[in-house]
């Protein structure tokens, strides 16, 4: 684990001074399960020579996933970006799907493979989530369905949501990608809408390398998820619509078996390393966080800030890159945004101007590290790193830009 030199009064590592950490410290770390249980699992599934396809292993994570999400209904996948196609496909949605351009391109790509059009929503500029209200007044004959993303787990307006959708007769599929373990208005997260997408790729809170999970309140679509994760083989003799390969390995299923004992875990440490950057960085002239839910039990999976410009003395760009230079390695998700992806700016809806909140929050927006490695001696590192780039904002705009 990298730690930082503790230098008061230093030059920032941008204008040549050391760098704050000897290290690169990420973003995420992705957190492994007890090499000892792991590999008891492993070899469990190499002596049984049963891989992939609906194995033992694969089973035993479902039923644990279905007690940890508090759903009825969950079906491991290979990653979620075939979770969500092959969810599209189940609900049965045809022609437009109103969705957010603030999130990873996965979201946006799986409505394109699905051989559907997005629609770009704008997102609320405090929860960075989809703007219910702009999204119905974007509903018309076409709109098949809705795909909103609880953005860094903050979950969305679900409740005003499932009235849209039951209101015009919408498909409503979430990408809960980044919301793993997270409750909304008194629900598992999971159960929210017809489905739910996770991801359990290395850089998540819960993760099995690579992989995913598609879920919901009931069982109500299990036979069609199931078959279509499995090239919509029905029985040895029945193929039943345009199945995918979306079946998660044995191997993959093994690494979640094991963290999920230690998933909790993971979840309380980043819960006190999310309270420190609160208490350090909650009054920084400029630097905003993002507004969770009122009713919600948080996963942590992000720290997310928003940097304003004209009050923080410093664009994001530039706070990025001066951080960057300190072995602390920022991220802007999710810049650019998706409308701005050349495979869809051609839309209307993809228009700057239909999405002045995204753009504003795509432009400002920055996610600090996180992860159950780091101390609180790094959160302070990192929190003092950012009152010392504000204070040199100046010098750095003219070392930036000069
Ligand atoms: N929907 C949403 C809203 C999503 O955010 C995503 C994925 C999806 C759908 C699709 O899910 P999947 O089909 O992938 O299951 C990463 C992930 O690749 C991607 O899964 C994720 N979202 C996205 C937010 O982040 P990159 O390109 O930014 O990752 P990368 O390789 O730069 O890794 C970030 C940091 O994580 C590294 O700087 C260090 C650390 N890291 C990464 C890996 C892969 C590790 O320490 N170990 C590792 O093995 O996309």
């Amino acid at each position: 684990m990298p730690r930082a030199h503790g230098i008061r009064g230093r030059t920032l590592a941008i204008l040549g001074g050391p760098r704050r950490f000897a290290e690169p410290l990420y973003i995420t770390r992705p957190r492994l399960p007890d090499e000892a249980s792991l590999i008891q699992l492993l070899t469990r599934v190499m002596r049984s020579r049963w891989l992939t396809n609906d194995g033992e292993m694969v089973q035993r994570l479902e039923d644990l996933l279905r007690l940890r999400l508090g759903v009825g209904f969950c079906a491991s996948f290979c990653n979620a970006t075939v979770a969500l196609l092959a969810s599209l496909r189940a609900l049965e949605i045809e022609g437009e799907v109103i969705t957010t351009p603030f999130t990873f391109p996965a979201s946006v790509h799986a409505i394109e493979w699905a051989g559907l059009t997005p629609v770009f929503c704008d997102i609320d500029p405090h929860t960075f989530n989809l703007d219910v209200e702009q999204a119905s007044a974007l509903v018309g004959e076409h709109t098949g369905g809705l795909l909103p993303v609880h953005v860094y787990g903050n979950p969305c307006d679900v409740v005003g949501l499932q009235r849209l959708a039951e209101r015009r007769g919408l498909a409503l599929l979430y990408d809960a990608a980044h919301a793993f373990g997270v409750h909304a208005e008194g629900a598992p997260i999971g159960a929210w809408g017809d489905l739910s997408v996770f991801s359990f790729h290395a850089t998540k809170l819960f993760h099995t390398a690579e992989g995913g999970a598609v879920t919901a309140a009931t069982d109500r679509l299990r036979e069609r998820v199931r078959s279509l994760r499995n090239f919509g083989i029905v029985d040895e003799e029945t193929v039943r619509g345009v199945g995918i390969n979306g079946k998660m390995s044995e191997l993959h299923a093994a690494v979640g078996v094991g963290l999920v004992e230690v998933v909790d875990d993971e979840i309380g440490r980043r819960g006190v390393l999310a309270g420190r950057y609160r208490e350090r960085l909650d009054d920084v002239e400029g630097l905003t966080f993002q507004k969770m839910a009122d009713s919600m039990v948080a996963n942590n999976a992000y720290a997310v800030v928003r940097i304003d410009p004209d009050r923080f003395g410093l664009s994001r760009d530039d706070a990025h890159e001066a951080m960057r230079a300190e072995n602390i390695v920022t991220r802007k998700y999710f810049y650019p945004l998706c409308s701005e992806n050349d495979s869809y700016r051609h839309l209307p809806s993809a228009a700057p101007e239909r999405l002045p909140n995204a753009h504003r929050v795509a432009a400002q927006v920055l996610c600090l590290p996180l992860h159950g490695e780091m101390q609180l001696d790094d959160v302070d590192a990192i929190a003092d790193t950012i009152l010392e780039i504000q204070s040199a904002a100046p010098a750095l705009r003219r070392h930036l830009h000069a």
